[in-house]
Formats: C-alpha cells, sequence, structure tokens
C-alpha cells in the first residue's frame, strides 16, 4: 500500500509525464543583439554630425578613459553598417538594438535644423535591416547628449524636457512608419548617479545627492513627454510600442532570515531601479525613497528635501507611460543592513543605505562588476512581477566582457547558456511576462570609461587594424543554435 505522501508523488511525476512542458523559448519570444550609437558609430564629425558630450570627453578629459581612447573612429560602423546588418542576419536574431546619435540628426541638439546625412545613415540601416527579416529596435537617447546641454547642466536643467521632446518627434517623424519598438531612454540610473546627467567628472563642489534626484525629475518627465507625442500623434499610424530602459541590479538579502537585512535590500532595489520604476509603472516615487531622502534633507538642516516633489499632474502624466518594460541586467550583491553614516556631506549611496558585497565564489569576467550570477535574473524578474503587476519585460541587454582578444569564448557561452535558462525559468516556472532578450553585445566596442579594453562581442573587432576586421567569436556558433531550434541546448 502506498502512504499518502507517496501517493502524491506518484501523481505528481504521472502528471509531469503526460504534460511534459518543452523546455523552449515560446513563438512570440524575440531574441536581439544590441550595440549604441556611440559606442560602434565613429564619423564623430562626418557629413555634419554635431559634437556630443562623449566626443568632448573624448577629446579632452581622455585621462578619464582607462586606455586613454575616444570614440572617433570605434568600430567604424557609419561606413560599415551593411557588413553589420549581415552579421546580425548570420546570427538568425529577430531584432537588432540601436540608438541613434541625437547629434547626426540634430547637429545642434535643439530646434529643427536636421542633418541630412544623418537621416539618410539610419534610412539606409533601417531599411538594409527590414529587407534581411531584421527588426530595428530604437533608443533615442544612449547617452550622448549634444555638447549644446552641457554649459546647461545636461540632464539637472528641466530646460531638457521640451528639447529632448522635440528631438522625439522629429525622430518618430522621420522613421516612425518603420519601427515598431522605441525606447526613449537608455539607463537613467547610469546617467543620473554614475555620470551626474553629465559624464562624470563632476566638480568637487559639485551638489552630490541633490544633482542626482533633479537628473532623474527631468528625465522621467522628458520620457513621459516622448511616450504621449508618441500616444497622441504617431501611434494610430505607426502603430509601435515604447517604453524605457532601466538598468536592474539585483540586490539580495545577505541573511534572508533577518529582516533588517531584508529591508536593506529591497531599500537598494528601490532607491537605484524604484526611483525610476515607480513613476512609470506606478505612482511617484517609492514611499521609501520619499522618506528617506526627506528624513535626511532634515538632519542637514537643509529647508526641504532634496528629492524634487512632483505635482500631482505630473504623477498623473508620468504613470502608465510604458507598452512593455526595458531592463537591462548585469550585476547581482548581497545587501546587509548597516548602521546609517552620520549627516556629512549628502550622497543619494548614503541615503540608499546597506551595504553591497559580493560572494568570492562567484565565477567572474574580464569586467569586474559583472559576476555569473544567474539566479539573480530570476529572482529580480519575479520581483518586477509581483511589484508591477506581472508588465511585459524585454531584456534589452545582458553580457558577458572578456578584459582580452578571445575567440574560443566559452566564459560568455557558458554565461548566456545559464542566463537564458534562469530567463526561461521565470517564463515557464514563474509565469513571468518575458518577452525578449537581447545580447550584449553584437560586436566588441567603445565601453565608455574603460575605452576598448573590455570586450563584450559576439564578433570580435580588430581596433588596431583601419578597416576595423570583425571575426566571429565561438559564441556566435552558440547564438546561431539558440535562434535555430529556440532551446537551451
Ligand atoms: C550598460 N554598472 O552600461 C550600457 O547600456 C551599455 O552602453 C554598456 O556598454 C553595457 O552596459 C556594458 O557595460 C552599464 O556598473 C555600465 O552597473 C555599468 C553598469 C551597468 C550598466
Amino acid at each position: 500500500m502506498l502512504t499518502l505522501t507517496e501517493f502524491a508523488l506518484v501523481l505528481i511525476l504521472l502528471t509531469r509525464l503526460c504534460n511534459p512542458k518543452e523546455w523552449k523559448f515560446p513563438d512570440d519570444f524575440k531574441f536581439g543583439v544590441a550595440t549604441s550609437a556611440f559606442q560602434i558609430e565613429g564619423g564623430w564629425d562626418a557629413d555634419g554630425k554635431g559634437v556630443s558630450i562623449w566626443d568632448v570627453l573624448g577629446h579632452n578629459r581622455s585621462v578619464l578613459v582607462k586606455d586613454g581612447s575616444n570614440g572617433d573612429v570605434a568600430c567604424d560602423s557609419y561606413n560599415k553598417w551593411e557588413e553589420d546588418v549581415m552579421m546580425v542576419k548570420n546570427l538568425g536574431v529577430d531584432c537588432y538594438r540601436i540608438s541613434l546619435s541625437w547629434t547626426r540628426i540634430l547637429p545642434e541638439g535643439y530646434g529643427t535644423k536636421i542633418n541630412p546625412a544623418g537621416v539618410d545613415y539610419y534610412n539606409k540601416l533601417i531599411n538594409k535591416l527590414l529587407e534581411n527579416g531584421i527588426e530595428p529596435v530604437i533608443t533615442l537617447y544612449h547617452w550622448d547628449l549634444p555638447q549644446f546641454f552641457s554649459s546647461l547642466g545636461g540632464w539637472t536643467n528641466p530646460v531638457i524636457v521640451e528639447h529632448f521632446a522635440n528631438y522625439a518627434r522629429i525622430a518618430f517623424k522621420l522613421f516612425g512608419d518603420r519601427i515598431k519598438t522605441w525606447i526613449t531612454i537608455n539607463e537613467p540610473r547610469l546617467i543620473c548617479q554614475m555620470f551626474k546627467g553629465l559624464v562624470g567628472d563632476v566638480t568637487p563642489n559639485f551638489p552630490l545627492g541633490v544633482a542626482e534626484y533633479l537628473c532623474a525629475h527631468n528625465l522621467l518627465k522628458a520620457h513621459a513627454e516622448a511616450y504621449h507625442i508618441y500616444d497622441k500623434e504617431f501611434r494610430l499610424r505607426q502603430k509601435g510600442k515604447i517604453s524605457i530602459t532601466l538598468d536592474i541590479t539585483w540586490s539580495e538579502p545577505a541573511n534572508a532570515s533577518n529582516p533588517e537585512d531584508v529591508r536593506a535590500a529591497e531599500q537598494n532595489v528601490l532607491f537605484d531601479f524604484g526611483i525610476y520604476a515607480n513613476p512609470i509603472l506606478d505612482f511617484d516615487y517609492p514611499r521609501v525613497v520619499i522618506d528617506r531622502v526627506a528624513e535626511r534633507s532634515k538632519l542637514e538642516n537643509l529647508p526641504e528635501s532634496r528629492l524634487p516633489k512632483f505635482t500631482l499632474a505630473e504623477k498623473m502624466r508620468i504613470k502608465g507611460t510604458y507598452d512593455f518594460l526595458g531592463i537591462n541586467h548585469y550585476i547581482t550583491t548581497y545587501t546587509r543592513a548597516v548602521d546609517d553614516l552620520p549627516v556629512n556631506r549628502p550622497s543619494i549611496d548614503i541615503d540608499a543605505g546597506g551595504e553591497r558585497f559580493s560572494d568570492p565564489s562567484w565565477e567572474g569576467c574580464g569586467a569586474g562588476w559583472i559576476k555569473v550570477v544567474p539566479w539573480g535574473l530570476r529572482r529580480l524578474l519575479n520581483w518586477i512581477k509581483n511589484t508591477y503587476r506581472n508588465p511585459d519585460i524585454i531584456i534589452t541587454e545582458s553580457g558577458y566582457a572578456d578584459g582580452s582578444e578571445v575567440f574560443e569564448d566559452d566564459g560568455r557561452i557558458n554565461y548566456y547558456r545559464v542566463y537564458l535558462n534562469a530567463t526561461l525559468q521565470a517564463i515557464l516556472e514563474d509565469g513571468v511576462n518575458v518577452k525578449g532578450y537581447m545580447a550584449w553585445s553584437l560586436m566588441d566596442n567603445y565601453e565608455w570609461i574603460f575605452g576598448y579594453t573590455l570586450k563584450f562581442g559576439l564578433y570580435h573587432v580588430n581596433f588596431t587594424d583601419p578597416n576595423r576586421t570583425r571575426t566571429p567569436k565561438k559564441s556566435v556558433q552558440y547564438f546561431k543554435d539558440l535562434t535555430r531550434t529556440r532551446r537551451i541546448n
């Protein structure tokens, strides 16, 4: 005779056998690869392009870049775009995420003086992708701010909102007839917290703990304006979707049975990610962010909170401005609760509290800040599902860096295998609505302040060769098999 438990186990086994859930990506799931304009195009002053803050950083302050390099030529995609399209096609992916260079289209950054050569470049690229059955996914802003806005304080100045809206409208008008997926802004956290709304080498008196919040505030408004312009003026005819891409670092409590650690870990996610996600997917900034910044501002004897307040009308205008949620994910850390640091100089890190660390046993890669922790991705996907009513999610970046030239890139292959498996677990076992996964990156490229020292590409690029020759790494074959079978081997 079977006991009740044994009977239950046999029953579960039988149901599993009769209904084997196919370990396969759903038919509507999209695979893709991603790049961004400044990191690959080069042609920094070609055919009437205007100057961006990253051009200026690379020319005047390249000491800030690890190898002293700039993006003047980068992967030379301004000239080699046809080859890029063939590389994407070879992978068998459904889409290619690129970004537009604001100053290639509007050299001055503001107004309506459009550069025809820039428009021509993106038209050719978009059309070629479509001819080859690849969907172009377009990010309007991937960090290359027109230099003009820099002296005005970049994203910390509210005038940016109308100028971004103006640029967005021009882009929808020029290219929207062929674009089904738009992303307004890539990774506000990095723009505001790492680069302080500019490019990051801030002066000693820079208002830390203030500028980051001003930047976030303006950026959220700019995103919402672009969304509403699309919604009101273009959606009916163009029938696309539009949202934002937020980067999310997963923060796991150091000790899950210690409520203080649990609170500290979630607080970190809310300060990094919720500060942008909440106003868009819920309403206003997260309560804990509002309260903590107000409380600490008071301790600092400030007349009001360093976190600006939205009016009710603004909250309403930002709420719901997403057709899906784009996320970029690279990092998982543990967080433990620590006593708040004394009031000294304000900083967003102190506002967020807690202490982050990673497990030394986690496998690393060329980029010290990336560790291979696939369960972090699964947890964060579930957290988003539970916190924001299960939105459609597109993973718009995820990737692995080598610190040197590696062609037999088994580390990268393993990374994609385990991260894609975590994605599949989230979809099939947890019911998270993940609709796509884009690998960062199609090819090695200009990795911001790391210059050309970090290699994220599926294709290798030879940066000492004037031809910028591209060569497939072993991971290209892995991706071809993945997109053909839609299974993780
Ligand atoms: C993203 N971090 O940046 C960007 O969207 C890409 O342009 C970039 O090339 C890619 O990730 C790889 O770095 C990030 O330190 C940079 O947490 C740094 C972090 C996260 C994202």
